[in-house]
């Protein structure tokens, strides 16, 4: 059944597919999953397939634990034109006697998974089971930055990016390179993918110290855009009456084109089909790397929710029409770097950090949780007995060097404000604590039948996304 509506050039479907054999409705749930890069979106989509495939660590998944789940199973994927996310070899990867992490993706992929689920309660005995399709699709939550670009000219764009790159170390050589080049001077191909170049070196150095106002994101990402025309432009100050053939007409004219045909295929064809969503954010990593990235981080993710508050943004509203995303799950990824006694104040930091933005999309409509998880999880929990003090620490293999070793990361505080004030404020360093991050290889495990990989709530991110629909 597709019903679509066309406005503003877009045909916008509810989603259902139906059974070929009996023509019986099939709901489809569209789970967008997303984080900036190494944020941990591959582990998790290929941790939480695998898991719903084998439901024996799956416990808090309500369905599964009143035993309604009588088959879940994969099946090809709806969109012809999107890559398949690579389930298998992701899992053959993380599991087993040598496991190794994923490697890392850098564009849209997608999967679907099929769960065939009897109903429960009074209908239980009068119906039949009934097939739900879940479809996740991972993308880089770096393309949501781009919403920000929409609404913009190249000229408005031009003086705020490079009014933010003044006094920024990393822009010095970019800004050294611009202000030399006339923009009004005809273009010169050479020189302006010199520009781009160095404008793209920038936006890697500023993402490499912890900025993340890093737009364009295909800059970052280019996939097979790589080199085109789309991705030669950058950030340059206007010039008075640029001729057609100058540099400046010649960058506004692309930039335009990343907007038609880079940005707005990506939220029209995929963002704004989604109807539930999981953001996932290496808080610990960033509270690892300091105040300033701890700071930074908040930041983005306030602009990557901005895509999520369509109200705000003249763009989205057309395109959405209404549709909302129905929740939302902030996560708190790699938990297992904590012993379990501080994922508490873990999650308290990741609702903290999203609490702006959670609020409106409440407002919106949408229902929100934080929640702090491992989509692999690495260690085991162990007391340390140090200098007369207990501490509760974690153990694993070491990535670096394959050794074994218990880890105590730093006491998180009970009240998030307590890091993500002094970050606001500017601070270089942590007062009170240090804190470590070890970076440890997947465990080497052997899958009982029946059992997915090793997790921690999974089965809590599950129920909340999709258990209604079980
Ligand atoms: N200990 C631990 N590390 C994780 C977990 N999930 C991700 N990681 C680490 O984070 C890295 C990036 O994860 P990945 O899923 O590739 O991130 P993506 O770029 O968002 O797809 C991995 O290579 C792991 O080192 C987890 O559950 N536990
Ligand atoms: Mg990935």
């Amino acid at each position: 059944m597709v019903i679509s509506t066309l406005a503003d050039g877009v045909a916008r479907q509810i989603e259902a597919a139906s059974d070929a054999v009996t023509g019986v409705f099939e709901p489809v749930v569209r789970l967008g999953v997303t984080g900036l890069a190494r944020s941990g979106k591959t582990v998790f989509i290929t941790s939480l397939v695998a898991n719903l495939l084998d439901r024996g660590r799956m416990p808090q998944l309500v369905a599964n634990a009143e035993g309604r789940i009588e088959a879940a199973f994969l099946q090809p994927q709806p969109d012809d034109l999107v890559p398949r996310f690579d389930f298998e070899t992701h899992l053959a990867a993380m599991t087993g006697q040598s496991p190794q992490w994923p490697e890392s993706t850098r564009a849209i992929s997608e999967l679907r998974v099929s769960l065939r689920v009897r109903p429960n309660g009074l209908l239980s005995g009068f119906q039949g089971a009934r097939t739900v399709h879940l479809d996740i699709v991972d993308y880089p939550g770096e393309w949501l930055l781009d919403l920000g670009l929409m609404d913009k000219s190249f000229a408005h764009w031009s003086a705020e990016v490079l009014e933010r790159l003044q006094g920024r170390d990393e822009a010095a050589e970019y800004l050294g390179l611009v202000s030399a080049m006339d923009g009004g001077a005809d273009l010169d191909e050479p020189k302006a993918q010199a520009l781009a170049a160095a404008f793209t070196e920038y936006l890697h150095a500023a993402r490499g110290v912890g900025y993340s106002d890093c737009t364009p994101g295909r800059f970052l990402l280019p996939g097979d855009l790589a080199g085109s025309p789309v991705l030669t432009f950058a950030p340059m100050a206007a010039v008075e009456k640029p001729g057609r053939r100058s540099m400046w007409r010649t960058f506004e004219k692309r930039f335009e084109a990343y907007k038609a045909q880079v940005v707005k295929p990506f939220f029209r064809d995929h963002f704004a089909r989604i109807d539930r969503q999981v953001v996932l954010v290496d808080v610990l990593g960033a509270i690892h790397a300091g105040p300033r990235a701890v700071e930074d981080m908040r930041g983005g993710l306030a602009d990557t929710l901005a895509a999520f508050r369509p109200g705000r943004n003249a763009f989205l509203k057309r395109l959405l029409m209404g549709k909302r995303v129905e929740k939302i799950l902030f996560a708190a990824t790699k938990a297992d770097h904590l012993h379990h006694s501080q994922h508490p104040q873990l999650t308290n930091i990741m609702q903290a950090l999203t609490r702006e933005a959670a609020d409106r999309a409440q407002f919106a409509g949408a229902s929100t949780e934080a929640l702090s998880l491992a989509s692999l999880r690495a260690t085991v929990e162990e007391a340390v007995t140090h200098e007369g003090r207990k501490l509760d620490c974690v153990r694993g293999r070491l990535l670096e060097d394959g050794r074994q070793a218990a880890f105590y990361p730093g006491a998180l505080p009970q009240d998030a404000s307590a890091l993500l004030n002094p970050a606001k404020d500017g601070a270089e360093k942590w007062l009170e604590q240090d804190y470590q991050v070890m970076k440890f290889a997947p465990a080497a495990n052997t899958l009982r039948p029946g059992d997915g990989p090793p997790h921690i709530r999974m089965d809590r991110a599950a129920q909340f996304l999709i258990g209604d629909m079980l």
